[in-house]
């Protein structure tokens, strides 16, 4: 038995266009330029740690209470993005591998770092495919400590090694590398260098390769 784990923002949607609009917005009233490289930086990275970096990197100090008065101002833009999402949001041939998948009987779980997983998928209609959803309510170490992976195979009954990783961060493939899973990026290979095996997308991965998978 294998598990399949996804990580949700840049795997299974783009929600990255909306954290960007949301972190600018935020960034830009207190003073703070804020560009797409600087976001591309908080990809797979929590909500508190973003916030941080972005200040650090204004050079700005502000107190706790302001801290969490930001914090739920960011998110509340931010769904009011997600408030809108529709299947149609589901990256290319998601849904054919999940399907898939499911086809063949396999374990899958969400490991994300987001503490809206669960409204996204629900959104976007894909909840239905997953035995296990690890996302940032349940995890005390961030990528790319490997937590969030091992809470996700812990939760589907299968063991670590058995397990395989859907990744578009850096730290999420460093995360899986450390849960002994086997690493699959999703993007750039050049970022991704530390994946055992780089995909643009999913329409570039066949189904014999996830044959592969499932009987190595
Ligand atoms: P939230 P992932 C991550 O999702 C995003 O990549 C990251 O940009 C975001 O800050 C983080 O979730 C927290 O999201 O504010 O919704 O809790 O890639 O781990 O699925
Ligand atoms: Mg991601």
């Amino acid at each position: 038995m294998n598990g399949f784990i996804f990580d949700l923002d840049g795997v299974i949607v783009d929600t990255a266009k909306y954290h960007y609009q949301a972190w600018k917005q935020l960034a830009n009233n207190i003073g703070i330029e804020f560009s797409l490289e600087q976001n591309e930086q908080l990809k797979g990275v929590s909500r508190v740690e973003s916030l941080k970096k972005i200040l650090h990197w204004g050079q700005k100090t502000i107190s706790d209470d302001e801290f969490m008065v930001l914090m739920t101002e960011k998110n509340n833009h931010y769904l009011s993005f997600i408030e809108t999402m529709k299947e149609d949001e589901v990256l290319p041939d998601v849904s054919k591998i999940l399907n898939y998948l499911s086809s063949r009987h396999q374990k899958i779980a969400l490991g994300s770092a987001s503490k809206n997983a669960v409204g996204i998928l629900n959104k976007v209609n894909l909840t239905k495919f997953f035995d296990a959803i690890v996302d940032g309510n349940q995890v005390t170490h961030a990528k790319p400590d490997p937590e969030v992976f091992l809470n996700a195979a812990k939760q589907m009954n299968v063991k670590p090694e058995d397990c395989i990783v859907f990744e578009d961060a850096v730290a999420g493939i460093q995360a899986a590398n450390a849960a002994n899973m086997i690493s699959i990026g999703i993007g750039d290979a050049n970022v991704l260098h530390e994946a055992d095996y780089v995909f643009k997308d999913f329409t570039e991965m066949s189904l014999t390769f996830i044959d592969k998978l499932i009987n190595p």
